[in-house]
Order: structure tokens, then sequence, then C-alpha cells
């Protein structure tokens, strides 16, 4: 999977966000890259109709700390979704495999366990080239991916709530 045949600001046809409420959570190591993927993230809100009263940004020190962040969003706020942003880049030693693992693992079970989207915002890049290079530049902005897929996993959760059978007498005898 390689993002070089793909610009990461070219979502496609993204749902109105006019009515949807985000958390982003931001990383501090590599500043200059996080605060780019910031500002593409906000941008794609905004663009596709989010308020800006309905964006809240909290910054956290590392990725490693991306997933207690969205946490607290989870626990303390109503917003629909969380964006988490962050950049990792390989240095000499394993903490680059341990940091990655370790936010991969706890934003996939931290969606499930609170049914809420988190879109993951997260460069893992070999130098700071190849994160620049994707956080607006060649590759376009991670951020936007990361907005628009939040957007539309909102839209999606919006629509099967709405769908919902889940307490249909057929779910039921094919559960059980
Ligand atoms: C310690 C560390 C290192 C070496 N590299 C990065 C990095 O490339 N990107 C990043 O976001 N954070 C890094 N960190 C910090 C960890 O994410 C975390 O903040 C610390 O290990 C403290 O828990």
């Amino acid at each position: 999977m390689s993002t070089k045949n793909k610009n990461l600001s070219s979502v496609g046809d993204v749902p109105s966000a006019a009515d949807m409420k985000f958390g982003i959570v931001v990383a501090e190591w590599n500043e200059q890259v996080t605060m780019a993927l910031l500002d593409g993230a906000i941008k794609t809100l905004l663009l596709n109709g989010c308020k800006e009263q309905n964006i809240i940004v909290k910054h956290v020190p590392g990725t490693f700390e991306l997933t207690m962040g969205a946490q607290f969003f989870a626990e303390y706020t109503d917003v629909d979704a969380v964006i988490v942003l962050g950049c990792v880049i390989q240095g000499e030693t394993r903490h680059f495999d341990f940091i990655c693992q370790g936010v991969t693992q706890g934003v996939t079970n931290l969606m499930t366990s609170w049914n809420m989207p988190i879109a993951f915002g997260v460069l893992t890049t070999n130098d700071m080239q190849q994160a620049l290079d994707r956080a607006g530049g060649k590759y376009g902005n991670k951020g936007d991916e990361a907005a628009a897929t939040a957007i539309k996993m909102v839209a999606l959760q919006n629509e099967m709530e709405k769908e919902d059978n889940s307490s249909s007498e057929k779910r039921k005898m094919d559960v059980n």
C-alpha cells in the first residue's frame, strides 16, 4: 500500500458535516508536520459544512498519547467523531514500532468499544521529507483524508442508526 499513486487530499464525494461535531487530538512531536495536518483537517471539515464552533482541538505530547486524548473526548464530550493527528518518524531504535503498534491498537479498541468513529491521521515515515510530502506536500495532506473519513463514518453511523433493525425478530433468530 502506498500513497505514491494517490493524493491524500483527493477525498471524493463527502457528505455534509453541517450537523456534526468533531474532536481533534494533535500530537506535539514533529510539530511542523502535525500542525500542517491540523490545518488540512480543519480546512476539510469547514469546506464540507462543519461549523467552526463544532470543532474542538486538543494537544497531547506525542503520538503514543493520541489514544488517551481520544478517550477523553469519548468520555467528557458529545462529539460525533474524533480525528487523531500524529507523525512518527523512524529512528535508530525500536521506539517507532512500539508507538505505531500502540496507537493503532489503542485507537482500534477505543472506537469499537465506544461505538464512535476515530479517523487515523497518523503518518509513519522513514524520514521528515516523506512526512512533509504527506502533510500538504506533493502527496497531499493526510489531515484532509482523516477529516473526510471522519465525516463519512459519522454519516454512515447516522444512516445505519436510522435504519436500525437490530431488535427485529429476524436478527434475534439469526443470533440465537
Ligand atoms: C519518544 C518519541 C520518539 C522517539 N519519537 C516520536 C515520534 O517520532 N513521533 C511522536 O509523535 N512521538 C514520538 N515520541 C514520543 C511518544 O509518542 C510519547 O509521547 C513518549 O514516549 C511519552 O509517552
